[in-house]
């Protein structure tokens, strides 16, 4: 098998065409029965717990050639401290307003509000302008930000450190990151602001090159079905371009970014949290 040939391989799980998981990697040919075990392991908690209706998982495999990939440092990782749904949504608009241009925070929190926690999930995100205008024009449906994967080292490494923060695996945060990461790197994107459409999970994200990855603890109220992501891409930004790097250029990560070029701001509780464990540069697939 040839070590020069990679493949973004990515997962969906669907009942009666409502999405219930997802999941992409970039691995290395000889790797792909590891990806495709883990994907498949995904299932289980569906078929367990669900119901009786019939589960279906669509796993779709593009070839990558090593030399069309783009190699990449993941975003540094800090949280947001929040007891409580109540603390978040008042410190929430103080992170967004150093990230976005003057006066247009309260506009995009309501975007958020009303286009992701307030309908039907997209199969995908969607993007506005900082002013407020959904991109493409007209255009109702959700972008995917496909082709991207983590060194399995790395990724290992982060999880590992996850579990002994939170006690349990947690692939959803590396997944989020990951994605997250490949979304900032494309340099058109100003924030991505993200809320898990599990009920269970209350943790989200804000990513923006000012803060990296900072977790936002209840984002939203246990028990909530909606969720999703939220591009506010950048006034110079060109949109075909844009959107075909987000859904074809593979990249790949195999370091994280030092969090010592993080912003921080006294107004602002936030901690560097989960650093991977590769110098920039150090690691390849
Ligand atoms: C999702 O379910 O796709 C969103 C996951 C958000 C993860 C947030 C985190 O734990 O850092």
């Amino acid at each position: 098998m040839s070590k020069s040939l990679y493949c973004s391989v990515r997962m969906r799980i669907h009942r009666e065409g409502e999405h219930l998981s997802g999941a992409e990697d970039l691995v290395p040919l000889p790797e792909i029965n590891l990806v495709l075990t883990s994907f498949w392991q995904r299932l289980f908690p569906f078929v367990l717990l669900e119901g009786t209706l019939p589960l279906q998982q669509i796993v779709t495999i593009d070839p990558v050639l090593e030399k069309d990939i783009l190699r990449k440092s993941l975003l540094a990782v800090q949280t947001m401290k929040s007891e409580s749904s109540e603390e978040t949504e008042k410190a929430l608009p103080g992170l967004l307003r150093h990230i976005l241009p003057s006066g247009r925070t309260e506009l995009i929190l309501e975007i958020f509000k009303n286009e992701i926690m307030g309908s039907a999930p997209r199969n995908g995100a969607l993007l506005v302008t900082s002013e407020g205008r959904i991109l493409p024009e007209g255009f109702s449906g959700g972008i995917r930000t496909t082709h991207v994967g983590c060194v399995s080292s790395l990724r290992r490494s982060l999880e590992n450190q996850l579990d002994s923060f939170f006690g349990k695996p947690n692939h959803r945060f590396v997944d989020a990151l990951v994605l997250a990461s490949k979304v900032l790197s494309s340099g058109g994107v100003l924030l991505e602001i993200c809320a898990s459409d599990d009920p269970q999970y209350t943790t989200g994200y804000v990513a923006s090159p000012l803060f990296g990855y900072v977790r936002i603890p209840h984002i939203k109220r246990q028990g909530i079905r909606r969720g999703g992501r939220l591009y506010v891409i950048s006034p110079d930004s060109p949109l075909p371009a844009l959107l075909s790097f987000l859904s074809s250029t593979p990249v790949l990560f195999g370091s994280q970014s030092p969090d010592s070029d993080l912003m921080s701001h006294p107004d602002l509780t936030i901690i560097p949290s989960v650093r991977g464990t590769f110098p920039p540069g150090g690691a390849s697939g």
